[in-house]
């Protein structure tokens, strides 16, 4: 049998879905017994876990990583059940060990990374373990070999329709619903993977190598009506690299959603909204699309060129997206990467002056602000961070300290090239903004709390005053205001 671990990853009272275990459990199930054990549920997941292995004689443990809490979390948990079941080998897949397999097995806790896409790589290596067999040739696949680390490159995606629905009879998918802006009942789903664009500040991109695969419409209202039957969904974040990218994709998925009564929401770019008709559009919001999270990323014309969106993905365009999506009545909600080299005083200067314009155009906007986090890509960018000093830790030691671990959170990237007034500036500024123009999303601030807000933050938004906001600290303590990037969205 085989134990499929979520470790811990979020402080927030609604769980995400388990999406990466499902995936890849759908390509074990009817061949391997196995169980999923979700540390976000799960007070003493690593008792379970050995409880589990110890009973049942498991194969293997496979962990899921992304970089930031979940990740020290991941360190410390493999390191003991390494400990309690020293025979049985740990494999690591997800973001992290896709991106930085070679740290991960320096450490003797890990047996094997795969990166990428892993539900066919995985399924080979389960086979392999329980035979004995030779794990050679296994797509995405790396390991110790003697006193060397050996990586097989990842290989072609496959398409969606050719996995398993993944498994939720082996979740509690009712523990994973949840209510805030979108519903009462808010469900997740992922209808493809990978994207074909090349942002050098995007993880995805060397995890999916450029190449996009997406299920069937068919397939995602299949999804969708079994969370509507068997758990009352009423609304439905697709958690998707890029939703957008197929737009008669997309307009079949909103018409066969047409009538379901469920909300939406998800992420796309600028560029591809933009170039969405107006008959599509219309579909979108007929089917209850609600918000659409988007990478506006920067104001600063030299920093969106280092960033190497392609497309037009300017400031301009930014401010016609956010004013079409006023029109529909969808809240948009754009992200920001700030302070990215070679000028991040310039590069922040620039899109704060932006964020101030889009929220003119449509006040409802969520703004999202997140400090530049490198991600190990061949791009001018990461070599510019690279000129300017910036390294990788070498140790998962190194990556669960302090430092790092809130590097990974993007708020607090090292004091490279972002000295502290710089951050300090970014933040201020949210805070104002934030009080100015509270969060649409967050339904517990009353209009009464709003009113309040905007009084104490208008003269500072007008007059651009954003220093020691300490007064607006105060309010939104008290007011228990939620950050929009913190709840879940
Ligand atoms: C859901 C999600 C979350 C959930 C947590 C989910 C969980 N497991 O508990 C929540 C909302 C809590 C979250 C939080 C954060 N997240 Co997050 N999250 C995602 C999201 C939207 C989807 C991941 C997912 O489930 N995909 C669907 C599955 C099917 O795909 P997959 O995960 O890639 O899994 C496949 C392979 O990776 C592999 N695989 C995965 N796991 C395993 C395990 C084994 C054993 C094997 C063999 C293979 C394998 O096989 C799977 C099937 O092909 C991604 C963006 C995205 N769309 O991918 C961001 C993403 C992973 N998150 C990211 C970040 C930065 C964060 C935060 C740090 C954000 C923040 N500032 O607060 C926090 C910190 C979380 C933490 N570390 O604790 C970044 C990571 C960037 C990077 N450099 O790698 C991403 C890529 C978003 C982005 N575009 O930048 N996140």
């Amino acid at each position: 049998m085989i134990v499929l671990y979520n470790p811990w990853s979020t402080h927030s009272e609604r769980k995400p879905l388990p999406m990466s275990l499902l995936a890849v459990a759908s390509k074990l199930e009817g061949e391997f017994d196995y169980e999923i054990v979700d540390g976000n549920l799960e007070a003493d997941p690593v008792a379970r876990i050995v409880q589990i292995a110890r009973q049942r004689g498991a194969i293997a443990i496979g962990v899921t990583v992304m970089p930031g809490p979940q990740l020290s979390h991941a360190v410390v948990d493999s390191r003991r059940l390494k400990r309690q079941l020293p025979g049985i080998p740990i494999i690591w897949g997800g973001y992290f060990p896709s991106q930085h397999a070679s740290v991960v097995l320096r450490d003797e806790a890990i047996d094997f990374c795969i990166g990428g896409q892993g539900e066919l790589s995985t399924l080979q290596l389960m086979r392999a373990l329980r035979s004995g067999g030779a794990v050679d040739g296994i797509a995405g696949l790396s390991r110790r070999d003697g006193g060397s680390i050996r990586h097989t490159p990842i290989g072609p995606l496959t398409p969606l329709d050719e996995l398993p629905l993944w498994p939720y009879q082996r979740v509690p998918l009712e523990r994973y619903v949840h209510s805030h802006y979108l519903g009462e009942r808010v469900t997740m789903h992922h209808s493809s993977y990978g994207c074909p664009h090349g942002c050098s500040f995007c993880a995805v991109v060397g995890i999916a190598r450029r190449r996009w695969v997406a299920e069937s419409p068919a397939r995602t209202e299949q999804v969708l009506r079994y969370h509507q039957q068997r758990c009352g969904a009423d609304a439905v974040q697709f958690h998707d690299m890029d939703f957008f990218i197929s737009e008669s994709r997309v307009v079949e998925i909103a018409d066969r959603m047409r009538g379901m009564d469920m909300r939406w929401w998800a992420l796309g770019r600028v560029d591809e909204l933009m170039r969405y008709s107006e008959s599509s559009w219309q579909a979108m919001k007929r089917s209850g699309l609600k918000m659409v999270f988007c990478g506006a990323e920067t104001g600063s014309a030299v920093a969106m060129r280092m960033m190497n969106k392609g497309g037009d993905v300017s400031g301009g365009r930014t401010l016609e997206l956010a004013r079409r999506m006023r029109h529909y009545g969808v809240v948009p909600e754009f992200s920001f990467v700030l302070g990215s080299p070679p000028d991040p005083l310039e590069d922040v200067d620039a899109t704060l002056e932006l964020v101030r314009r889009i929220k003119t155009v449509n006040p409802d906007a969520e703004v999202i602000l997140y400090m530049y986090t490198p991600v190990p890509l061949e791009s001018e960018l990461f070599a510019t961070a690279t000129r300017l000093g910036f390294r990788f830790p070498e140790t998962l030691d190194e990556w669960v300290s302090g430092d790092w671990s809130s590097f990974a959170l993007r708020r607090n990237p090292g004091d490279l090239w972002l000295h502290g007034r710089l951050r300090r500036r970014v933040r201020n500024f949210e805070r104002v903004l934030n009080a100015y123009y509270p969060t649409v999303t967050d339904s517990n601030l009353s209009g009464a709390k709003r009113a309040v807000l905007r009084g104490l933050g208008a003269w500072r938004y007008k007059l651009r005053f954003y220093a020691a906001p300490y007064e607006l600290r105060v309010f939104q303590r008290l007011f228990g205001y939620q950050r929009p990037e913190t709840t879940g969205f």
